[in-house]
């Protein structure tokens, strides 16, 4: 059996999931007739305190459709450098919206009103107007990083003022809602739009909620049929959404206690740079080139011994833990990691 960390993404749904799937109550959701589709709408929209909420796919389409409902082609969306919206989604802000991205780099992946401020631009005889403000919480490639809250507001404020709307790609806001100690409406409150991932650390094995206000959600609908995620009998996918949202976002804790564990750990072991203290939530990551390995050697290596993990560049990798792996599948993994480590100085020592 491979310890598997390379992202929560991997989860596989519970036998109370799969159980949920086999019984619910379906109908034709196009038509806007599925029941269990129809009650994870409400109950999303409820968690997130916004009007409404619409089941997609996956959360690339829903972070597409949210930039596609407050742009126009033209335009430029603020995001972070390493933002999921710019490194991972293949253009969709290009290909579906017409936009392009204005990145901006910030510490821990934080972006500040201020920075965000300084590259608004209105339309110009040479400049694409900004169209929309986009920040992710938590912060997957800067690791797992959480949007304080007062950051947030202030984003929202700034962006009010200057008629500009924001959307949060909140993949993976029930980590940061748990790391904080806050409801997640509270955290969402201020943004026009969020999108969240059921299918991440909540372990559902498919789906993500895009929730915003009753208008929105109803113009969200048409661009998600426009996309091909009209799903029919969606109820089986809903189903075990709903357990995601009603019994998972409590075991999250165990997931970041393990998280921080992990990288105290790996602190310790020659080659590796991390800094425990900047690991909030489920994702870490750490430099690996102080072992001389490049981080494609490095999993190759750690999968030779039955642990899987990927490089984000040639230097650093990611780990995010989730409820598949417990602490004891932790320790196996940093066994290996430690072999592998010690194994690789130790030849760099000798040549
Ligand atoms: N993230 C995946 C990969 O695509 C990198 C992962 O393994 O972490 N926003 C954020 C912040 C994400 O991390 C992801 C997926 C998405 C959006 C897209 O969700 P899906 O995969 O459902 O399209």
């Amino acid at each position: 059996m491979m310890i598997d960390l390379r992202s929560d993404t991997v989860t596989k749904p519970t036998t109370a999931m799969r159980r949920a799937m086999a019984e619910a109550e379906v109908g034709d959701d196009v038509y806007g007739e599925d029941p269990t589709v129809n009650r994870l709408e409400q109950c999303a929209a409820e968690m997130a305190g916004k009007e409404a909420a619409l089941f997609v796919p996956t959360g690339t389409m829903g972070n597409t459709i949210a930039v596609k409902l407050h742009t126009e082609h033209g335009q430029e969306v603020i995001c972070e450098s390493r933002a999921h919206v710019l490194n991972y989604e293949l253009a969709m802000l290009a290909w579906f919206s017409g936009c392009v991205a204005r990145p901006i780099f910030a510490e821990g992946g934080i972006l500040r009103w201020e920075q965000i401020r300084r590259e608004i631009r209105p339309l110009g005889p040479h400049c694409a107007p900004t169209g929309l403000i986009e920040i992710e919480n938590t912060h997957n490639m800067a690791g797992g990083t959480v949007y304080p809250l007062d950051v947030i507001r202030e984003i929202a404020d700034g962006a009010q003022d200057l008629g500009l709307k924001v959307h949060m790609d909140g993949a993976r806001v029930f980590n940061a809602a748990e790391a904080l100690g806050r409801p997640v409406r509270e955290l969402v409150a201020p943004v026009d739009t969020v999108m969240f991932c059921l299918s991440k650390a909540l372990g559902a094995p498919a789906g993500s909620m895009l929730a915003g206000t009753k208008a929105d959600m109803a113009r969200a609908r048409l661009y998600r049929k426009r996309l091909g995620g009209g799903m029919r009998q969606a109820g089986v996918l809903a189903a075990p959404g709903l357990i995601a949202l009603a019994e998972h976002p409590a075991l999250l804790r165990r997931d970041h206690e393990n998280a921080r564990w992990l990288a105290g750990e790996l602190a310790k072991i020659p080659g590796i740079a991390i800094d425990p203290k900047k690991v909030e939530t489920n994702i870490l990551i750490f430099d690996v080139s102080g072992t001389g390995l490049s981080t494609s050697e490095f999993s190759a290596r750690v999968k030779s011994r039955g642990v899987l993990f990927n490089g984000i560049n040639a230097r650093e990798m990611r780990i995010v833990t989730h409820y598949d792996v417990d602490r004891d599948g932790c320790k196996q993994a940093l066994d290996a990691i430690q072999q592998v480590a010690a194994e690789a100085t130790a030849a760099a020592f000798a040549d």
